[in-house]
């Protein structure tokens, strides 16, 4: 695949951040985040949303930052070190997510401004932990859609969020086409939960035209954190500026060889694992 360019030493690099829980097993959430945004070669900024107490076999609790700091951390970066492109993913409640839609507004994020904004509209765990109070669904629909460059379900989130049951490529487009009539400038239907399928392809849609990303089913258990790779991949090539098909590309092959290079670690499932990266050159 296509790499992207890696920062000159000493010089400033591209600049990304990741506005998301903590995950305490250091498969999803920020730390995944982070882990690809630093082996892709962008320098990873975090707001913390809430910090789960997770392992390899689950999320027993959470506990949520209050909202004025989470928008505390995005301002404080945003007005000294900048970002070219955000990514949104667990969001815990709707008064984090209201604090969110204003902040990034105010800073030009998302929308019609300036910085790509990637909502990944988490809702549970692989578990089915729930990972956003049952209500604040109804305010990321509502604040953060119609501001989002991108919304990145996966085809639990579309049941939830649209009521269709995803079972082959007709039904993913009609999710896409159902999702980005929520207001999104794209909207990509993740087709790796469709375990009947023979691919996993990915259905992405922009208000006239589908586009589908198709690579291997990687027969694995250890896929935590797959998500929230293709999410960070991705936005590390908007904020190098690529469009959203071809950052998406990038992102699902990015995701896809973090799968193939995947780990046990603890009882249950194990993490993807993109440090494969640090074997090619550049
Ligand atoms: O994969 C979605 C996700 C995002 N963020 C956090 C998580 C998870 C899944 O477990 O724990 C913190």
């Amino acid at each position: 695949m296509q790499h992207l360019p890696l920062p000159e030493s000493g010089a400033a690099p591209v600049t990304v951040m990741t506005i998301a829980g903590s995950d305490s097993g250091g498969a999803a959430g920020l730390q995944s985040d982070l882990r690809t945004f630093a082996l892709a070669g962008v320098h990873g900024t975090s707001a913390v949303t809430a910090v789960t107490v997770q392992n390899s076999l689950g999320v027993t609790g959470f506990h949520p930052v209050p909202p004025e700091t989470v928008a505390g951390q995005i301002r404080a970066v945003v007005e000294d070190i900048g970002v070219r492109a955000v990514k949104t993913g667990m969001l815990a409640t709707a008064e984090i997510i209201d604090a969110i839609a204003d902040t990034t507004e105010q800073l030009g994020i998302g929308g019609d401004g300036a910085v790509p904004l990637l909502v990944d509209p988490v809702s549970a765990s692989q578990h089915g932990d729930p990972l956003l109070t049952p209500e604040a669904m109804d305010t990321l629909l509502r604040r953060l859609f119609p501001r989002a460059t991108v919304v990145t379900p996966n085809l639990d989130e579309v049941r939830l969020i649209t009521g269709i049951e995803v079972v082959d490529g007709a039904s993913q487009r009609e999710a896409a086409r159902a999702l980005h009539a929520l207001g999104p400038r794209w909207a990509l239907v993740k087709g790796g939960h469709l375990r009947s399928a023979a691919t996993s392809t990915d259905v992405l849609f922009d208000g006239t035209d589908f586009l589908e990303f198709e690579e291997q089913r990687l027969p694995t258990r250890h896929d935590h954190g797959a998500g929230d790779t293709l999410g960070a991949a991705t936005v590390c090539a908007l904020a190098h500026g690529y469009r959203v098909p071809q950052a998406i590309a990038f992102g699902k092959q990015w995701v896809t060889r973090s799968i193939a290079a995947a780990y046990p670690v603890g009882a249950g499932h194990g993490p993807v694992n993109a440090s494969w990266r640090l074997r090619e050159s550049p």
